[in-house]
């Protein structure tokens, strides 16, 4: 028997596990053991060559005009309907901010809002997520991150891929996010921050997952989120790159970019809405911390 297979069961790790997260006292980076981009790039594919090239280098891409005004502009409406809607209104799906009673985040809007269903179906986004990731693809969750003026608090550095591996029981890579801006993001209102490069690395977190660890780390990550000395030598390689875009920019990044975001402290909100896509052949297993799933509603699982 090798050591890391004793170490895992001792630590009480899942067999074949290629990423073990909250098992270890030390933290630990393993190389990425699958690919960033899923397709071979040719004249039909729904991004350039340049575009295509970057996302597999850097793990993330910025797209401008994919989308049109009038697009944007009834998306901007259903984000400050739903905030009306669920400002007085209580309901698990709904998250508020860790020091206010603001809306953070709204979950699953693919699911039961009907303007953000479409918008999930888009063909040019089910087009892209096919060529990145090779497949059929499904959204694996789906939310908006209203991020309000003054109240709205940071999301500490992470992987989601960390995340959705240990709660969720996503096996592989071969996953992306698609952020969308419905408020101009700009340096100073907490935009998404990336380490270029860092989805090639897979940092090992410290610590045990509390049971529904989802109730406190939606509102404020504390398990899960990579130790201080792997971040400081991530970003020592490749730099931090700021996602700054006006209203209607998209940002794609791979489900193991290491990305966060400062708090907002300005007037000007920072909205976007969030979509994940999964590959079909990626379907969640039972979560590799042992615990039991998160809801339907944060981690989709038909
Ligand atoms: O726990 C999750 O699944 C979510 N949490 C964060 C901070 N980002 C990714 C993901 O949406
Ligand atoms: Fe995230």
């Amino acid at each position: 028997m090798n050591s890391t297979t004793k170490e895992q069961q001792t630590a009480g790790g899942v067999a074949g596990d290629k990423y073990p997260s909250r098992l270890y006292a030390d933290a630990r980076i393993v190389d990425r053991k699958d690919p960033v981009l899923y397709s071979e790039w040719s004249e039909q594919s729904p991004i350039s060559k340049e575009q295509s090239d970057f996302y597999e280098k850097n793990g993330y891409l910025i797209l401008d005009q994919l989308f049109s005004e009038e697009e944007l502009q009834a998306w901007r409406r259903e984000l400050r309907s739903l905030n009306e809607h669920y400002r007085s209104l209580e309901a698990p799906h709904v998250i508020q901010e860790p020091e206010s009673r603001e809306v953070r985040s709204i979950f699953a809007v693919h699911d039961h809002n009907e303007t953000f269903k479409q918008l999930a179906n888009h063909p040019k986004l089910v087009a892209i997520s096919e060529f990145l990731l090779g497949s059929k693809t499904y959204i694996h969750q789906s939310r908006i991150n209203y991020k309000p003026g003054f109240t709205g608090k940071e999301f500490y550095w992470h992987s989601d891929f960390e995340t959705w591996h240990v709660e969720d029981g996503m096996p592989s890579m071969r996953a992306f996010s698609c952020s969308i801006a419905l408020e101009d993001n700009f340096v100073h209102n907490g935009p998404l921050m990336v380490i270029p490069g860092s989805q090639n690395q897979f940092i090992s977190c410290i610590g045990q997952t509390p049971d529904d660890h989802f109730k406190q780390s939606l509102r404020r990550q504390e398990y899960g989120v990579p130790d201080p000395d792997s971040l400081t030598a991530l970003s020592r390689q490749s730099g931090i790159e700021t996602m700054v875009g006006k209203a209607g920019s998209v940002v794609l990044f791979d489900c193991n970019t290491m990305h966060g975001s400062n708090s907002n402290i300005t007037p000007d909100p920072r909205s976007n809405v969030f979509l994940v896509y999964n590959s079909v052949e990626n379907k969640l297993q039972a979560p590799y911390s042992g615990q039991r799933p998160r809801p339907t509603y944060i981690a989709a699982r038909d």
